[in-house]
């Protein structure tokens, strides 16, 4: 009894000089998980393993990138990302709206001119004053990928001008920006699970929703909603974030190695999503959607003057930062 009691001290300390030594060589035992929402096949997907592969050839760091939504919703996942408890995923900047406001900013309908603009915008000074937004709230952002400019989709018919968006249920993302949107146009929004969508489009819950095209094919809501009408009213970069409890457990050297990884990240999740994109508009045409382009979409920016003016009466704090993406040429 007491040899063994002595053996199990022994092997305590043991231990413990093991990881002394281990922490002391800059070595680093935590295996990540990396959230994400969407399927294996996907641009986001891509980036996100290729991110993780990098850091485990340079870092040495292990890990695994959960793909499907397998570790829950967007909301509940950004804020397991701020405790530490997920290491990294890569969020839109519309659920992320909720716990960190000032991201709030790239919510709002029309607020980058095009894709491009939204590139220069969100690698530049607006969007490191959004990094220093989110990392006040506990996450580093590693890189803003591209998500394109989201649509218009039914199962009633095309959309042309804000009036055939009047009466319509359509579902949302998590944030009231975008119940806002919809109700300018007179019709009735619905947050809700992006996992739920394509049931609730399926069994008449909802007319329709909104997304970019590669969205819209890799969930198959195009089987259930036929029309897809190219309003591009939200342009919403994702980011790759990473847990601010999970970066500053690294040493400076890894921390180089996991941005130098998320920036090469990027960089291929933006030429992999300009394929998708392309790709999936000839999926969905192939199995039968009825694309309608909107050439002039004055009429839908003027819908949104409300939605921007209850915004900034709301949150008068944000007249700055919305100016500053808003004015920018
Ligand atoms: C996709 C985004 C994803 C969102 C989803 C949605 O990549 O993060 O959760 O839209 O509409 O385009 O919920």
């Amino acid at each position: 009894m007491k040899l063994s009691k002595n053996f199990a001290s022994l092997a305590v300390k043991a231990t413990f000089v093991a990881s002394m030594t281990l922490a002391a060589a800059g070595a680093y035992a935590k295996d990540w998980r990396g959230w994400n929402i969407h399927v294996e096949d996907y641009p986001v997907s891509h980036g996100m393993e290729a991110f993780m592969a990098e850091v485990t050839e340079k870092a040495g760091i292990g890990g695994k990138v959960f793909h499907a939504g397998v570790l829950g919703s967007q909301p509940d996942a950004i804020e397991q990302v701020r405790l530490g408890i997920i290491d990294f995923g890569v969020f839109s900047l519309g659920p992320m709206g909720q716990a960190v406001p000032a991201t709030n900013v790239v919510s709002l309908p029309f607020i980058f001119k095009s894709v491009p603009q939204m590139y220069e915008l969100m690698d530049g000074a607006p969007g490191a004053a959004l990094n220093a937004a989110l990392e006040e709230k506990g996450i580093v952002a590693l890189g803003y990928y591209d998500a394109g400019a989201r649509s218009f989709y039914n199962s009633i018919k095309p959309i042309n001008s804000p009036d055939d968006v009047a009466g319509m249920k359509v579902r949302v993302m998590n944030n009231d920006l975008f119940v806002g949107m919809i109700e300018a146009m007179g019709g009735n929004a619905t947050p809700m699970a992006f996992a739920e969508v394509y049931q609730s489009i399926k069994t008449g819950v909802v007319d329709g929703a909104e997304n970019n095209p590669p969205s819209y094919e890799s969930t198959s809501h195009f089987e259930v909603a036929k029309y897809y009408s190219m309003s591009e009213h939200l342009i919403i970069p994702e980011c790759l974030c990473m847990s601010k409890k999970t970066f500053d457990a690294l040493t400076p050297e890894q921390q180089e190695i996991v941005k130098a990884a998320g920036k090469a990240s990027t960089d291929l999740q933006r030429k992999l999503w300009k394929e998708r994109e392309a790709a999936s508009m000839e999926t969905v045409k192939a199995g039968g959607t009825t694309v309608n382009t909107i050439e002039d979409k004055s009429a839908f920016q003027a819908a949104m003057v409300p939605v921007y003016d209850a915004y900034l009466a709301a949150n008068p704090e944000m007249t700055d930062l919305v100016n500053l993406f808003r004015n920018a040429e």
